[in-house]
């Protein structure tokens, strides 16, 4: 079905001219003007308190972005996604990363099969196996225990792992060691294994489709590894296990279908963190935590499910992220977690947002006439204030930021957390409120150096607080952007869960490595660019001094 493009909506209209006339006011006037400011643009759900108020918005603003998301369908599509709908239109899938986390009992059908309870069952054999890896009854084949665990795969295969690892290597087992290998750059597997024991390893290898170039290529490079230590094939039984949801490619490479893990066609790579692609997620922090992460998901998934537009976390941050991309123009987000242990959420959001909204067409196919989804960046706090920060403070672009924080730290250390903190709360102020030329001269500044330290603010962020890191915590925060980048992409009119930019790089690097491979260069029919590289490429290679010094 054709819709009307959203450029020409009446609602759109509206906030257009809603912009024109007011999207200049600057929030130093707007909260001087309204001391209930704070109050009416906090949300608070599921363990997390959203501050909006230092978004560049009025009540109007807000009331306008709502009846966006109506006229755009998003009440409707939310609703459609969690009926299990083929809403992937271009992949004709349904979309159900929220049936990863319901509970045990619900029911939600594709294609007739009740998938909860296909789900529950994968969750109780990893479970299981997650134990026995931890008590140490499932043994390496010569009798050790395993200790160490290398979970290979790349993209939607290894990001969120990672992150979530990270997120909650406090929870984790302090006696196992953990390590992630993505890069079909051989260091990354060679630095990830050079310290390792085979007898005492377990490879996890993550692959949806199991035919990942990347991933193949490492897992190959990991059972030579394997086979070099132990000298049989017999240890392989023991020391690899498979993640997929192809269960002939797993077969062809050698693991025994009772050693896989089974995910579906409805979970994107992306949105697959909290399925069997987690396990090393489970085998690090144990199936409870596991569990109470997949509460925090599925929590967040009821309030989204349910909550009025209005006061729903995900809705609200996807309106604001629509507001700031195509009325303020800011072609760019940073999130900034204050906390050490977040340090790869922003690589793991950059995923999940670029890949699902970096669409240039509407699901009908055609152009788009409006900017899609905004570049994601960021480094954790305070680190950033030290290198970033100057230019979303003085440069000339409008970098909206998230910050996110919490009440109590893992590691308590002196007062530390409490400066960790005032650095979060004082970076949203002095983004919206700046600092006057008048505050600078007060302050008896050399009248030359005025233009320079004075800040013009109104530059805006959201601030997300949790009380503390937790796998449930973990789990809302993780949720809340995953659906409020549906949300945004149900307003864009584009189709969030396919991912045509990567199929083609797959494509396009087997068709080179044919030319990089043969002893003799074969006929090149590239741009005259690209088969100069080959050509300088393979001299390089192939030179006996590649520094050009004998
Ligand atoms: C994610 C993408 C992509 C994918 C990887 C790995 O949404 O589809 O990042 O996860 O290309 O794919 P496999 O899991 O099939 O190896």
């Amino acid at each position: 079905m054709t819709s009307p493009d959203l450029v020409t909506r009446p609602q759109w209209q509206a906030l257009k001219k809603h912009f024109a006339q007011s999207g200049q006011q600057h929030l130093r006037d707007l909260f001087a003007a309204d001391s209930t400011r704070s109050e009416r643009f906090t949300v608070e759900a599921c363990g997390l308190y959203l501050d909006y108020s230092k978004q560049r918005i009025v009540d109007q603003t807000m009331r306008l972005l709502r009846e966006l998301a109506e006229c755009c369908g998003v009440p409707e599509r939310i609703q459609a996604m969690f009926r299990g709908e083929r809403i992937n239109t271009t992949e004709k899938r349904a979309v159900l990363h929220i049936a990863l986390r319901a509970p045990a009992g619900e029911k939600i059908s594709v294609d007739g099969r009740d998938v909860v309870e296909d789900v529950n069952t994968v969750l109780d054999r990893m479970a299981e196996f997650c134990e026995q890896v931890r008590d140490g009854t499932w043994l390496g084949h010569s009798g050790k225990r395993i200790r160490n665990i290398v979970s290979i795969g790349i993209g939607g295969s290894d990001l969120g792992p990672v992150m979530a690892y990270e997120a909650l290597r406090h929870y984790s087992r302090r006696d196992m060691r953990f390590r992630f290998v993505s890069n079909v750059d051989g260091t990354d597997f060679v630095e990830a294994t050079h310290d390792l024991d085979a007898n005492e390893t377990l490879f996890i290898i993550c692959s949806k489709t199991f035919t990942t170039l990347e991933t193949m290529t490492n897992a190959h490079a990991a059972r030579a590894w394997l086979l070099k230590q132990s000298g049989t094939e017999h240890a392989i039984a023991k020391h690899f296990v498979a993640v997929s949801s192809n269960a002939e490619e797993v077969q062809k490479f050698g693991i025994d279908s009772a050693h896989m893990f089974r995910f579906w066609d409805w979970v994107g790579g992306r949105y697959s963190m909290d399925s069997a692609i987690g396990l090393s997620t489970m085998l690090a922090i144990g199936p409870d935590h596991f569990r109470q992460m997949l509460a925090g998901f599925h929590a967040m998934d009821e309030h989204f499910r349910s909550a009025p537009l209005e006061r729903n976390l995900p809705v609200l941050m996807a309106l604001l992220a629509v507001w700031n991309n195509n009325f303020l123009a800011a072609a760019t987000v940073a999130v900034v977690p204050y906390d050490q242990y977040l340090k790869r959420f922003t690589a793991y959001l950059q995923q999940l947002t670029m890949e699902s909204n970096g669409k240039h067409v509407t699901l009908d196919g055609k152009q788009v006439g409006y900017a899609t989804g905004p570049v994601y960046w960021g480094e954790p706090g305070s680190n950033g204030q030290h290198s970033f920060f100057q230019l979303i403070h003085q440069g000339t672009r409008i970098v909206p930021c998230d910050f996110i924080g919490f009440g109590q730290p893992l590691n308590a250390l002196g007062d530390q957390h409490d400066v960790l903190m005032a650095n979060l709360i004082a970076q949203g102020e002095a983004l919206a409120f700046g600092k006057t030329a008048d505050q600078v001269r007060a302050e008896g500044t050399d009248e030359a150096l005025v233009p320079h330290r004075t800040f013009e603010g109104n530059r805006p962020s959201n601030t997300i607080l949790a009380a503390k890191l937790t796998p449930h915590a973990l789990g809302t925060l993780v949720a809340l952007y995953e659906h409020s980048v549906f949300v945004q992409g149900v307003i864009w009119n584009i189709d969030s869960f396919d991912q045509w930019g990567v199929e083609l790089g797959k494509q396009l690097a087997r068709k080179t490595i044919a030319e990089l491979s043969p002893k003799t260069l074969p006929n090149l029919s590239h741009d005259s660019s690209t088969n100069a590289l080959i050509r300088r490429y393979r001299q390089l290679r192939d030179s006996d001094h590649p520094g050009g010094v004998a």
